[in-house]
């Protein structure tokens, strides 16, 4: 066997700065040469080998370490933190913020100190190369952080390759432990008609690696869900004519039926098309391997939209062949690794964390699932089913929910109550209110624009059931909400609360308007 190059990092102590140039030497062509980090003088035997450094595999490791386990991750990518910082979570909040400006930019343009953007198409182009110089900083980060601050064991940009239930293989060399903790991630589900692989059709993944051209004015996007959407609305608002091509209905996993209303009518105001029950049955060719043209069938017939830019977000497929060939784990319907709630597969000493065993393919649930395996490694035992999440998505709005719908709620509650911004009025939604910071001048001149929530309560024991809202920084409370609606949070509660004014929620306000009465009423 020939051995690959490699570079030790142990003894050195590398800056940020120096790991962003080393990363980016790499990432540029020198894939046959791995990054050591190993702590040769540590005689003890691994308590684990994390297959994937992304989050669950970062994540894990730290806690394992940090419980005074040895752990080693072994990733192909020359930086840890996975898809995140890479071609995931990172650029899709740069090409939401972007949304969000150009927004704020196109409805104002021409008054105060806003251009005019009539006719403006901005590049799609200068954002994806913006991203692809910065991405190198959280990149580096990660490696920084994770060694010098963690005193994480690593491999690096080397792929692993699975002996058995106990072995790895890496860049030449063969490392044991007592588990292994699978973290090899999902890939974007492909595309599979006629044309799919023409120059010119990109998902999340390739289209931050290989952009090199300006979309054209017309560009199609197939899916609508989260990523879809995400991407959809940053190419909406750059100025060009977005077609969305949705074979059910667009944006079904926003439970509340009048937030995401709300939410769609605010996407088609700012020019997204949404061709509901409608299918791509072909993408024509330009005649040297690109994209001229996407055939679509819709329920009025066949449509044919000229265009050299189609983006696809149709879910994604567990990375799970390597091990179930390699060590026989049993397989779920959706390619994912079927675990049990302590995290291990069918084979008891190797584990799976992460996007690599199903949905909800979340950040939260990558961390969280390396973080609990962990735990069960070193003996304390732990149980992790991920369910009643909070959740976002990004339009040009950011969008976050949890709990209950109202429709869920008087399913369940026959005291259900509301309370709402904008209230409900004769005007409908043209009503100054929710305000807060981002949504000011929406508030000021395009009060429609300003967002909207809803508090969702069992009117008999006063509970919160669920909370909705469109705006933006409720993803932040959301997230601690969330906890204090598990753990049984009432109107009266939220009434107590000290809102720091004007708050992206408004809940804390509205509810102290209400819990005076001892019987509940909308609001
Ligand atoms: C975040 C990556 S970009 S990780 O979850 O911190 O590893």
């Amino acid at each position: 066997m020939i051995k690959p190059k490699s570079i030790n990092v142990r003894d050195e102590k590398l800056t940020i700065e120096q790991w962003g140039t080393l990363i980016e030497s790499l990432h540029d062509g020198n894939a046959d040469t791995a990054i050591f980090n190993i702590d040769e003088r540590d005689h003890r035997e691994y308590d684990a080998i994390f297959l994937g450094g992304g989050a669950g595999g970062r994540f894990g490791s730290a806690y394992l370490r940090a419980m005074g386990g040895r752990q080693l991750i072994i990733d192909r990518w020359p930086f840890l933190g996975g898809s995140c910082p890479h071609n995931a979570c990172v650029p899709h909040h740069v090409f939401s913020d972007c949304a969000a400006e150009l927004m704020l930019q196109r409805t104002f343009g021409g008054t105060l100190w806003f251009a005019p953007m009539d006719g403006v198409v901005t590049s799609i182009k200068d954002v994806v190369d913006l991203f692809r110089r910065g991405r190198t900083g959280p990149h580096a980060i990660m490696n920084y952080q994770s060694k010098e601050q963690l005193d994480l064991e690593y491999i690096l940009n080397a792929p692993g390759k699975i002996i058995d239930s106990h072995t790895v293989e890496v860049a030449g060399r063969r490392f044991t432990a007592k588990n292994l903790v699978l973290g090899l991630g999902a890939r974007p589900q492909a595309l599979d008609i006629p044309g799919s692989d023409l120059k010119g059709v990109y998902s999340n993944v390739n289209l931050v690696e290989t952009l090199d051209y300006e979309p054209s004015d017309t560009v199609v996007v197939i899916g609508g869900s989260k990523t879809a959407v995400e991407y959809g609305s940053f190419f909406s608002a750059t100025g060009r004519r977005t077609i969305f091509v949705v074979r059910t209905e667009c944006l079904k996993l926003i439970r509340d039926a009048e937030i995401r209303g709300y939410v769609l009518d605010r996407m088609k105001e700012q020019g997204a098309e949404i061709w509901e029950r409608s299918q791509v049955l072909r993408i024509e060719e330009n005649g040297e391997g690109r994209v001229k043209a996407v055939i679509v069938q819709t329920p009025d017939g066949e449509r044919r939209i000229e265009t050299n830019f189609v983006f696809t977000g149709l879910g994604e497929i567990p990375n799970s062949e390597m091990p179930a060939k390699a060590l026989g784990v049993k397989i779920g319907p959706k390619n994912e690794i079927v675990v049990n709630s302590r995290l291990q597969t069918s084979v008891p000493n190797v584990y799976a964390i992460g996007d690599l065993i199903g949905g909800p393919m979340e950040m939260f649930k990558a961390r969280k699932s390396g973080m609990y395996a962990a735990r069960n490694i070193m003996g304390r035992e732990s149980h992790y089913e991920p369910k009643d999440f909070p959740d976002f998505l990004h339009t040009h709005y950011e969008v976050s929910w949890l709990g209950m719908s109202e429709a869920e709620a008087r399913a369940k509650y026959k005291n259900v109550v509301i309370i709402k911004m904008p209230p409900e009025n004769p005007n409908g939604i043209n009503v100054g209110l929710p305000a807060s910071d981002r949504t000011m001048l929406y508030a000021m001149s395009k009060p429609h624009m300003s967002g909207y929530q809803k508090l969702v309560i069992d009117g008999d024991s006063r509970r919160v059931l669920g909370a909705h809202h469109v705006g933006y920084g409720a993803k932040d409370a959301f997230q601690y909400l969330n906890v204090l609606v598990k753990q049984g949070l009432t109107v009266d509660d939220l009434g107590e609360m000290d809102e720091l004014f004007l708050n992206p929620t408004h809940f804390i306000q509205l509810s102290r308007l209400r819990s005076g009465r001892e019987h509940l009423v909308d609001l």
